[in-house]
């Protein structure tokens, strides 16, 4: 459990203790009842206003933040605006399928809506995919079939979204209007590719001073890629519009492949996820490939990329090393498409086109891990804490 996490609980444990007090001591008048939920308010600062952006899955990295964002909603320490899906990790409508069972098994499908973004990246699209993918390799969605119609798509092992329906509008309109109705409020953390935030600081470039920040999970600094040697999944998938976020002048975070593989997911703590059987992310995790990985050999180990993302968000302090760099991205169509460039101060360019940010390269591995277990074995449905 974070240290912010712990403080949260430690407020309401004192809250909680208080409201039993008075409830004992007092002779409460009707109007003095009704005020007393205005004691659960938590503080503003900690009430973090987030859009998650994600090339959503059901039960993948994306899934696991799903999971975690609508925990910290119903505790009140996010307030979760919305979801807004992108392609990337699989074609749109099937991540918002999963996304619309997620909010729905959450029992937060009138709480948190889901917006459709954008379909295809902004250059690439899978016709001039099926050409070039032979020369320098390929990730994400281009791996499956084209996008599939609506009666083709997959359905989690608990079924189809009954209720949840895509909210009509465009996860872009969603994004720059939520910006705009809460300036220098609201954190994107984006763990897909960038394509709904470039396409939204393209049609209304007045919400970059109006961002609060951008935590992103993406690129590869000082390390391999996992695409192609030179590029992360989330940047190759979108260099374009990774570029063209990563030069504003907004708050941005990366947490890039650098750090993310320095914090392995293995068995024992795969084994305290999955403990109690009946619990429904357990059930999904146990029919997941990394359990049918573990079968395989107790000593693998996975990556759980963005889920390091959103906690970075409500917990700064996870991030042990942080290096600050001047990024850029190569968009060059070749083996080095979507590697992301973190220039020292030394090394940067002449042109004053790149802002610095800051890269997360080292994790406190075992604190993290404690509030990964913990949100994703909390009751599910979401059992709400918060006054909002
Ligand atoms: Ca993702």
């Amino acid at each position: 459990m974070s240290a912010q996490f712990c403080r949260f609980t430690e407020i309401r444990a004192v809250i909680d203790r208080a409201y039993s007090a008075m409830l004992d001591c007092v002779q409460m008048s009707p109007i003095s009842i009704l005020l007393i939920p205005l004691l659960w308010v938590f503080p503003a600062a900690a009430q973090e206003k987030v859009i998650l952006d994600s090339d959503y899955t059901t039960i993948g990295d994306d899934g696991q933040v799903g999971v975690m964002a609508m925990q910290l909603h119903a505790q009140g320490v996010i307030n979760l605006l919305g979801i807004t899906v992108v392609a990337g990790n699989n074609w749109l409508p099937q991540e918002v399928s999963d996304a619309l069972k997620a909010v729905e098994r959450m029992g937060l499908a009138e709480t948190v809506g889901v917006y459709a973004g954008a379909r295809y990246p902004l250059v690439h699209d899978y016709k001039t995919m099926t050409y070039e993918r032979d020369l320098y390799n390929i990730g994400g969605s281009w791996f499956r079939r084209p996008e599939p119609r609506d009666d083709e798509l997959t359905a989690p092992l608990d079924g189809f979204a009954r209720k949840a329906k895509v909210q009509p509008q465009h996860a872009v309109n969603f994004i720059i209007d939520t910006v705009k109705k809460y300036p220098r409020q609201v954190t994107l953390l984006v763990i897909g590719p960038a394509t709904n935030i470039a396409l939204a600081i393209r049609m209304a470039p007045e919400i970059v001073p109006l961002i609060k920040r951008i935590v992103y999970m993406g690129g590869a600094f000082e390390v391999r890629g996992n695409t192609t040697p030179a590029a992360e999944m989330n940047v190759w998938y979108d260099a374009e519009a990774a570029r063209a976020v990563f030069r504003q002048p907004i708050e941005q975070v990366f947490i890039p492949l650098d750090v993310t593989n320095t914090v392995p997911l293995n068995k024992a703590i795969f084994d305290r996820i999955t403990a109690n059987k009946d619990h429904i992310i357990a059930k999904l995790l146990l029919a997941s490939g990394f359990a049918r990985a573990l079968q395989r050999n107790p000593n693998a180990t996975s990556n759980v990329y963005d889920t390091l993302a959103m906690a970075y968000t409500v917990d700064p302090s996870l991030a042990t090393e942080v290096a600050e760099m001047w990024v850029d991205v190569d968009t060059n169509w070749g083996p080095s498409y979507g590697h992301t460039l973190g220039y020292r101060d030394g090394q940067k360019p002449a042109a004053n086109h790149l802002q610095k940010h800051k890269i997360v390269l080292r994790f406190d591995n075992e604190r993290f891990y404690k509030l990964y277990v913990d949100l994703l074995t909390r009751p599910v449905p979401v059992e709400i804490r918060r006054t909002k």
